[in-house]
């Protein structure tokens, strides 16, 4: 302990006086290396480690491979690491209301104006001990996938592979569910385990899961959130120098999350052209499906955070 006290009071005067070294952080995933849902987060690594060229550095330890999806909030909490890429529904037994992110239907931009962003800052204070830095996907709605067609906005029967992205939606509508992490859908379809499973609109061909999909139901519903968080105290030790390496790079990776939007139509049609065919809700049925989705998401944050959940359904919601 009293050794440990002294490097501490060593490393504070040495950050005041002398230049400062080099500081590395820390990184992990969520989500698989090079795929759809880490791409981003990898680019915003490689301009924190160009731009901050011995100022400071990330050490990318990697994805699920190096810790599994839902224990990779804690393990910002507790610094574990220093930096994360991961989903508010990968958390949500930390922060239940992190998973309100996908409820979203106002741009990033607008919900830092409008007192929003700093509402959930401070719950991210409090419960993770952690700083938001940037959502880097948006825009991007899920989807349920299915082996199994149906004809109306009923789940009755179906077992579907869920996070808590999806759970209270399709339970709403009769399915039971299973909760896994991505990297276990393909064998979950592959053995039959599961008649299907929710994932955005993008990433269905990263695992080949392609292979194991007939259906897609349609309308898409919510919008995917993907962020980057760095623990407070990770954040605080560092210099102003740093601190403006790492802010200026969340800032300009969030600034690109719609772009990915883009990449929407290109899965739309790479998934026509696998031969996955499209169930679409048309009229009154789509709009049952959507507002079902909306209204089951909303109910579920606000029993979970009796407290903050209406709150953050004025912030995130769209202007009547
Ligand atoms: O389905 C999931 O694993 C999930 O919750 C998610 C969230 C954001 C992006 C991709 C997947």
């Amino acid at each position: 302990m009293r050794s440990t006290f002294i490097a501490g009071v060593v490393v504070v005067l040495a950050a005041s006086t002398a230049p400062a070294q080099e500081v590395t952080l820390r990184a992990v995933s969520s989500f698989a290396e090079g795929t759809e849902f880490s791409k981003n987060f990898e680019r915003f690594i490689e301009k924190v480690n160009a731009d901050g060229k011995g100022v400071v550095k990330i050490n990318y330890i990697g994805g699920p491979r190096a810790m599994p999806p839902f224990e990779v909030g804690n393990a910002v909490r507790t610094k574990v690491v220093d930096i994360a890429n991961v989903t508010g529904a990968f958390y949500t037994n930390l922060m239940p209301e992190a998973d309100a992110w996908k409820l979203t239907e106002r741009p990033m931009a607008e919900i830092r104006k409008n007192g929003g962003f700093d509402y959930m800052a401070k719950i991210y204070d409090q419960k993770m001990n952690a700083v938001f830095l940037a959502r880097h996907v948006d825009d991007n709605p899920f989807h349920l996938y299915l082996n199994k067609k149906i004809d109306k906005p009923d789940l009755t029967g179906l077992k579907l592979r869920i996070t808590p992205v999806y759970r209270e939606f399709f339970q709403a509508l009769g399915a039971t569910v299973v909760q896994t992490a991505p990297g276990e859908v393909y064998t979950a379809l592959e053995r039959g385990v599961v008649d299907g499973y929710g994932w955005p609109i993008t990433g269905i061909f990263d695992l080949g899961w392609h292979e194991k999909t007939k259906y897609r139901v349609d309308p898409g519903f919510y919008s995917a959130e993907v962020s980057i968080l760095i623990n407070k105290n990770s954040l605080a030790k560092l210099n102003d120098a740093q601190r403006k390496v790492i802010l200026d790079a969340a800032a300009w990776i969030e600034a690109q999350a719609s772009e990915t939007a883009k990449e929407n139509q290109a899965d739309t049609a790479r998934q026509k052209a696998a031969g996955i065919e499209v169930i679409d809700f048309k009229g009154a049925d789509g709009e049952a499906w959507r507002a079902k989705a909306y209204e089951a998401g909303w109910a579920a944050i606000i029993k979970l955070s009796p407290e903050h959940g209406p709150k953050l359904k004025e912030y995130f919601s769209k202007a009547k």
